[in-house]
Order: C-alpha cells, then structure tokens, then sequence
C-alpha cells in the first residue's frame, strides 16, 4: 500500500477455484432476473413495531428496538450519514472491499450465491458482484420494503444472469431460506453460498444475541459457506461521539425520525420539540448509545395507552458494539465461526471478517498485508 500504513491480514490456506464452465454459463444466462420481495417470517411488520414500541416504553428505561428506525425515510437517512465526513465506518469499509475484493472472490469461488443481511442501499456489494466470478443470485434482505425494491431495481440489468430475489422481513428471525434449496436443484454446477453482512449492524446486536445470530447463520447457510462481516473495530470516544451525532444533524434527524414514525403509523403524539438526540460512549460494555432525551416532562399517548416521561429521562434507541480484534474473534468462536481472512482499513478503525464453519474451517496461515499501522 502507499503512504507506508500497514493491514494486516491473514489468509487461511485456499481452495483451487474451478472456472465457470460453458454448461453453467448457459444456465446463468436463463436465470430469471427479478422475482417479488416475500415476507417470509412473521414479526416483521406492523403488529410487532407495535409491541415492540408498546413493551420498550413501558421499562423502566426505555428503549425501542433499533430495527425500527428504518422506515423508508429512516433508511434514506441512513444513506445520507453514510456520506458526512465525521461518519467514517462506511468510507473505510470501502475502502478495504476495494483492495480485498478480489482476495474474497477467490475464498468464494464461481457461481456464488451472495445472501446479504441488511442490504440497505446495496452500494457495498456492487464491489462485490463486481469482483466475484459469475455469481448466480444475489439474495439481499431488509426490513425496510419499498428501500430494498429501489435499491435492487436496477441490478438485473447490471449484472447479466444475476438472479435478484429480495426478501422482506428480520435477517434474525431466519429459520430456513427456502430460495437456497431451490437455487441450489436448479443449478448443475452450484456455487458457495456467501453470506454478506457489512455496515457493523452486527454491532447493533447485544453480544449475546450476535452469537446467537451467528450461530443461526451457520445453521441455515450450511457447512460450506462463507460468511462476510464489516465490523467497526474503534474505541476511541473522540473519533466515536462526532460520528454518531454529526455537526449536519443528520444523525439527530434518524433518531428523531423513530418519533416520527410513531406518531404516524401508532396514532401517538409525541412533542417532538421536547426531544434531542445524543450520542452516549459506554465505555464499560465497548458501545455507543443513541438516546432521544426529553427536556421537560410529557404525557404521551398512543393506541389508547398513556406514557409518562419525567423531564431529563431518555428513550434509547441504539447500540452500536465496537469489537476489538481479539474480541471479535472471541464472538465468531462462540457463534461456529473461525477465521478465513481479516482486513483492517489504513486508519485500523474497521475490519472486515471472512469468516468459515469451525468444523470446515482450515488452519489460519498468517500473512501480513499491509494497510493499517498497528494490530488492534
Ligand atoms: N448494509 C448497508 C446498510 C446498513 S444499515 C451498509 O453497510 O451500508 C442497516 C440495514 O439493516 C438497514 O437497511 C435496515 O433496514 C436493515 N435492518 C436492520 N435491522 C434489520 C433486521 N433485523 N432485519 C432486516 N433488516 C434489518
Ligand atoms: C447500521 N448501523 C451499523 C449503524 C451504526 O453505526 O450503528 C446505524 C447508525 N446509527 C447512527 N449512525 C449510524
């Protein structure tokens, strides 16, 4: 790399990767391009924002689950914290997909099915339909409906022989992905399934229910998968605090959008003027909090039910973990993960984890790769 900055990486043992042949680039050519967004799984929808909101305001400290901060709007804010300098996970995890795109390409090998958990704006995975030999469907997965359509739309006509299946509903709440089985008899010569999970949404898990997810994962991708994690490595509160509570107020503006949302789809009526954002570092469980803090004192109704809020106490709205490497090791163990290769960006503030099953994964040879100055 330029500018003398050190990634260090390393790459477990790789498998020979056959090329595509003439039969299977047929049959890709035949893929039918788009198919409708399912909603396959219940709890996605309007009943559980519904108790989901119901139970968290009525903790003691409440909290709403940050899940339900994308609305279509919500996901629209998303983006555009994305692009404000002080937000810098998006911009270095480009960064690294840029240089190691390839890399994971080989790990992937031809014919790839790319399941993606939390698409969003599917902007990251381009670098990977990009780098991938002939992927054969891409299986994008969101909560926000009408994002996930626009954000796939164009895809099939980008990528020819691309099957786009999105599918609406909780990435957590998978059992089975019968799209897989069905890809996977329709295919003579079918590819790895890779399992793309970038952004850090792993962070907006409590530890514990990472692992569980991972280990959900594990069991519905099968043995032989190859699973991509984007995780934010910092834990300095000085690079932390700007990036979640941005001078734009963009951020202010997502967390704010939660009340929003509720006051239209829960007939509530939140004072939004009562409320301000702010952006917490827990220094002790390695996270950082989104709280919406009310200023004065509320009665807040909604589906005929009554909410008090003291003056000063705060809805909480978001976790976001922050994994050193070691820890972030430690979780993917504990979920059946091992590592196949590890990619820091130049600035060692995000890492991205190429993760294999324990029982299939293969003794790690470390390499160094250079791109960021120290390991963390
Ligand atoms: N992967 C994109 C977007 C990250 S934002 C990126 O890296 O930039 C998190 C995305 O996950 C949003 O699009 C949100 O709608 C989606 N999301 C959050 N929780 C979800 C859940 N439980 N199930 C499905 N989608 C979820
Ligand atoms: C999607 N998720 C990983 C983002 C994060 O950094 O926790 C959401 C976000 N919240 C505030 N800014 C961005």
């Amino acid at each position: 790399m330029d500018n003398g900055l050190v990634l260090r990486s390393f790459t477990a043992q790789r498998r020979a990767v056959p090329r595509l042949g003439a039969r299977a680039a047929a049959a890709a050519a035949r893929l039918v391009p788009f198919a409708p967004a399912r909603e396959p799984w219940p709890r996605s929808g309007a009943a559980s924002f519904e108790s989901d909101v119901l139970a968290g305001l009525a903790q003691p400290q409440k909290a709403i689950p940050s899940t339900w901060l994308y609305d279509h709007r919500g996901s629209e804010l998303f983006e555009q914290i994305t692009r404000v300098h002080e937000y810098y996970p998006t911009r270095n995890e480009l960064q690294i997909l840029r240089s190691c795109a390839r890399e994971i390409s080989d790990a992937a090998g031809p014919r790839a099915v790319v399941i993606e958990l939390g698409s969003g704006s599917s902007r990251k995975t381009r670098l990977l339909l990009d780098a991938l030999d002939t992927p054969q469907a891409y299986l994008p997965i969101d909560i926000s409906e009408q994002f996930l359509r626009e954000s796939v739309a164009e895809l099939p006509s980008l990528y020819a022989g691309l099957r786009v299946l999105p599918i609406v509903g909780d990435f957590a709440r998978i059992e089975t992905l019968p799209e897989l089985a069905v890809l996977r008899a329709a295919d003579s010569d079918p590819g790895r399934r890779v399992v793309f999970f970038p952004g850090s949404t792993i962070g907006n898990f409590t530890p514990d229910a990472a692992v569980a997810l991972l280990r959900r994962i594990r069991r519905w991708a099968g043995p032989d998968a190859l699973l991509i994690v984007g995780a934010d490595s910092t834990q300095d509160p000085a690079a932390l605090i700007p990036a979640y509570d941005d001078r734009e107020g963009v951020t202010a503006e997502f967390n704010l959008n939660l009340l929003v949302r509720i006051n239209r789809e829960l007939m509530a009526d939140f004072d939004l003027d009562a409320f301000r954002h702010e952006a917490r570092f827990d220094a002790q469980h390695r996270r950082v909090e989104m709280h919406l803090v009310i200023s004065r004192a509320q009665q807040v109704s909604m589906l005929g039910r009554s909410f008090h809020f003291r003056a000063g106490e705060s809805i909480h709205t978001e976790n976001s973990y922050k994994y050193s490497l070691p820890a972030f090791q430690q979780l993917a163990a504990r979920g059946g993960w091992a590592h196949a290769q590890r990619w820091i960006d130049a600035q060692a503030r995000f890492v991205v984890h190429v993760l294999e099953p324990i029982a299939g994964a293969r003794a790690c040879a470390t390499d160094v790769r250079l791109m960021a100055r120290d390991a963390l």
